[in-house]
């Protein structure tokens, strides 16, 4: 079952349907969000075949024969989904009667409190932020706070925009402790990640009552993994998921970061077409946004401690494996923590297990490839909701998210202060090098990796 099913989310996460476009803007006028209710295994894999023959796309995850379905359906599958799923007696509700509708209300911003408030920023967390929010955010942070962090360009995107990470330590022995990375925006219409992620940004710089959780940790925060991504769906279509990168033998565009890194690249759950939403890319770490993040840790590898990668929807707090339902010999320890972590959460309930079998076996994934590379403690959270506003999750609900959230990095940081021996800070790692012969370790037949040995020599 578990490779029937991720053979279906390849074909099913399809990028290519025909949509209305004005100005080169995609719109999405017309199209519901379905949560479809099979109840049995056979209900489940005939929704598959339809949506694979229709052209729609799944948004939900869960693999379990009777866990609802989220199906994105175009105006002109409507009538046929609806008469099909009446021949099987499936029953289903329309969640998002008009997707288009759903996106512009989540640039509706919510009445601040206080009127007269004015911010060093443009930046809050009532309102989904542009890339040049964020990034105008981080500089400022860095001129204001020098003592306190460092902002790192780590490379460029494929549309050469900076990649950047963020150091907050209070140490003056920083770069030396141990840290936590987290990292947001790996898939590009995610906008809640990038929201979180610069939350805790601020949190963490700018609150005192915050400061115990620097006492001993430094902290590496990337809110925008995927920047090109991320400023497409502000721009030209919302729901837009990977890279930018341009194909050499297609017309479609991007790779799927999350199926890009470089541990059991190309296995299950990994599609080959670059027109697919989980298209792996021609090699792994072809897109320059994997490759400089993976860079970037590898050269910190003794330091980071614990790797967190925010995506959404469905409120899940994910263990590797991933790439499929394999446990690592020191998952209990890793659950654990996660419970522990998870046991903070106050308004929104995630459920928590191995990523595979809770979800899809999915491989190339950055928190897989962080757990290969030694990093013991690896989480992939999927955000809110789990209700019914999938992608398009209200600006309202922002704050509530990560005030929800923030409080389990307490629990994350307390057990990396003390969890993994000693940061050796002499040991000096070449991260190219490192990260080439990561590869060659891991992967000798599969992955030629032409690209990356002409950057790498
Ligand atoms: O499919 C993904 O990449 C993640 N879900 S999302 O809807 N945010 O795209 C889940 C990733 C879990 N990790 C692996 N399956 N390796
Ligand atoms: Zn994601």
């Amino acid at each position: 079952m578990s490779l029937l099913y991720a053979i279906a989310l390849n074909c099913v996460f399809v990028t290519s349907q025909i949509m209305a476009e004005e100005n080169g803007v995609v719109s999405y006028a017309g199209f519901q969000v379905w949560k479809i209710k099979p109840s049995s295994e056979g209900d489940q894999q005939f929704i598959l075949d339809i949506i694979d023959s229709y052209e729609l796309e799944l948004w939900s995850k869960r693999r379990m024969a009777r866990d609802p379905m989220d199906v994105k359906v175009p105006p002109r599958s409507q009538t046929k989904l609806k008469s099909k799923l009446a021949e099987r007696k499936i029953s289903y509700v329309v969640v998002i009667s008009d997707l288009q509708t759903a996106i512009d209300n989540q640039k509706t911003k919510v009445n601040r409190i206080i009127s007269n408030w004015k911010p060093a920023y443009d930046m809050d967390w009532i309102s989904y932020h542009t890339l040049n929010d964020i990034y105008a955010f981080l500089t400022y942070l860095n001129t204001t706070y020098p003592k306190l962090v460092q902002l790192t360009n780590i490379g460029s995107s494929y549309e050469k925009r900076p990649l950047y990470v963020l150091r907050i330590s209070n140490s003056s022995s920083a770069g030396t402790r141990p840290a936590i990375w987290i990292d947001g925006g790996i898939h590009a219409r995610e906008w809640i990640s990038p929201a979180v992620a610069t939350y805790i940004i601020q949190q963490l710089v700018e609150v005192p009552a915050n400061a115990k959780l620097l006492s001993n940790v430094d902290w590496y925060i990337m809110p925008v993994v995927n920047p090109d991504g991320y400023e497409y769906t502000h721009t030209k279509d919302r729901m837009w998921r990977k890279t930018r990168s341009v194909s050499s033998t297609s017309s479609c565009r991007g790779a799927d970061p999350n199926r890009n890194f470089g541990y059991k690249w190309g296995g299950l759950g990994a599609s080959t077409n670059p027109c697919d939403d989980t298209y792996r890319g021609t090699t792994a770490f072809s897109e320059p946004e994997t490759l400089a993040t993976s860079n970037f840790i590898m050269g910190k590898s003794s330091q980071i401690k614990l790797y967190l990668t925010l995506h959404s929807y469905g409120q899940f707090g994910l263990l590797p494996y991933g790439y499929d339902v394999v446990y690592p010999s020191d998952y209990n320890d890793v659950l654990a923590l996660v419970n522990n972590a998870a046991s903070r959460f106050v308004n929104y309930r995630y459920t928590v297990g191995n990523t595979a079998a809770l979800l899809y076996a999915a491989s190339g994934g950055s928190a897989d490839w962080a757990k290969s590379i030694g990093i013991k403690y690896s989480y992939t959270f999927e955000l809110p909701d789990r209700g019914t506003n999938a992608f398009t999750l209200p600006a309202s609900e922002i704050l509530p998210v990560c005030q929800d959230f923030f409080p389990a990095l307490d629990v994350f940081a307390t057990k990396v202060a003390t969890c993994c021996g000693a940061v050796n800070s002499t040991t000096t790692v070449k991260p190219l090098t490192t990260a080439r012969q990561l590869l060659d370790d891991q992967q000798p037949n599969l992955d030629p990796r032409p690209q990356l040995r002409n950057v790498l020599t």
